[in-house]
């Protein structure tokens, strides 16, 4: 029944909602919705679902042949989805709308050394606000891997759900033991947001992502769900194919399966991923040693308010942090100077996007990026 999982009495506020989606496509970050769909986690946090098996993004280094790491970087890649994209609806029943980042929001995280793996650290920080950028730079030094990308996201509404395109993009660098570096481009899947009719939102993934690796090896990732009459949720096929022009012994392979519980390979039919284990969330430091414009400490209030069910409290926050932003806004512009990001500075151009985007003709050809100043608090700290 429509509506099904909806409180009676916010029936009508979701209807609304519903209809405000339809009409206002483009950024619905800025939309107000009903309470029970209210999360009290901010989207700066969101970066943190890259690093949850810790260990699968050291593995990367540990590759002995250009083919092995791409297959060990698409491992990676693909056991972060169930993360990325339903960890919401196991926490909190179904997906939902995140708290809308403020400009300059940070949020700092680590995963502990363990097995030899090595430390791995998180630097996020909210680069735009209108339209919501977010930056993150993800590194493990003594595997000598880095992830730094920016995420953005451009909504529209088809069929009763909300499609999400996936603007942004992230870069993946191994350096070898040669002192090589070897980097990966990896572009983002289409989102599908379905169910919102019962109100019980959940992501399905659609269409094709790309890992395209500077040796020349690319992976093609292709998305299905659920069809009206036949296939499974959250389904997907992966091929990993050599460089353009690579001579024989360079055999291509392919993946198939599930990205929320377990693949295999194609051909062996040897298990490629299994998510079916737990993860590791990221560690933070505590509220009260965060600084103000750390995440959890900016939007303690809310958070607590949405938790606990107080949503007067949690609206009237929300609108004390807004309303200082606005002014602050108001008093650079009166000023003549404008926010000064603390970690990231914005570049038109990213050349290794351009030269690994040509490859498999990436669309848009260039992108923008954020480059990460390596000014994150230091290792311990965080
Ligand atoms: C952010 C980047 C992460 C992956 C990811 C997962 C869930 C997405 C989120 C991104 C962007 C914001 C998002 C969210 C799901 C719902 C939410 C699209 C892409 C929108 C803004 C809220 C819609 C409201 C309905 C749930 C009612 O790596």
């Amino acid at each position: 029944q429509p509506g099904d999982a909806v409180p009676a009495s916010q029936k009508s506020t979701w209807t609304q909602f519903i209809k405000s989606i339809a009409s206002v496509s483009g950024d619905l970050s800025s939309l107000t919705a009903p309470p029970f769909i209210l999360s009290p986690v901010s989207l700066t946090e969101f970066p943190a679902y890259w690093c949850e098996r810790p260990e699968l993004f050291a593995a990367i280094s540990e590759g002995t042949t250009p083919k092995d790491r791409a297959k060990r970087v698409l491992k990676w890649f693909i056991s972060t989805l169930k993360g990325q994209y339903t960890s919401r609806n196991e926490t909190m029943g179904s997906e939902k709308k995140p708290l809308n980042p403020v400009l300059g929001e940070l949020f700092y995280g680590q995963w502990p050394d363990k097995n030899g793996r090595g430390l791995t650290s998180l630097v996020v920080e909210q680069v735009s606000h209108h339209p919501p950028i977010t930056a993150y730079y993800i590194a493990n030094p003594s595997r000598k891997i880095t992830l730094q990308g920016h995420s953005a996201q451009k909504t529209s509404f088809s069929g009763g759900n909300i499609i999400v395109k996936q603007v942004g993009h992230a870069t993946l660098t191994v350096t070898l033991p040669d002192g090589q570096k070897e980097d990966y481009l990896i572009t983002l899947p289409r989102l599908r947001i379905e169910g919102l009719w019962f109100g019980s939102p959940y992501i399905e993934l659609a269409e094709t992502s790309y890992i395209q690796s500077s040796s020349g090896w690319l992976s093609t990732i292709k998305y299905q769900g659920k069809g009206y009459f036949s296939g499974k949720s959250h389904t997907f096929k992966a091929d990993l194919t050599p460089p353009i022009g690579a001579g024989s012994g360079t055999q291509a392979s392919s993946y198939e399966g599930q990205w929320n519980t377990t693949s295999k390979d194609t051909k062996t039919g040897a298990v490629f991923t299994d998510v079916t284990g737990p993860k590791e969330e990221v560690t933070v430091r505590q509220v009260e040693e965060q600084g103000e414009w750390e995440s959890r400490a900016l939007w303690f209030k809310v958070a607590k308010g949405i938790r606990e069910g107080d949503f007067d409290t949690a609206a009237r926050e929300k609108s004390r942090i807004e309303n200082e932003q606005r002014q602050r806004r108001r008093d650079e512009a009166a000023a003549s100077t404008t926010w000064q990001l603390k970690h990231f500075v914005h570049q038109d151009e990213d050349p290794l996007y351009e030269r690994l985007g040509r490859l498999f003709k990436a669309l848009p050809p260039t992108e923008d990026t954020y480059v990460y100043q390596n000014n994150g608090p230091t290792i311990g700290g965080a």
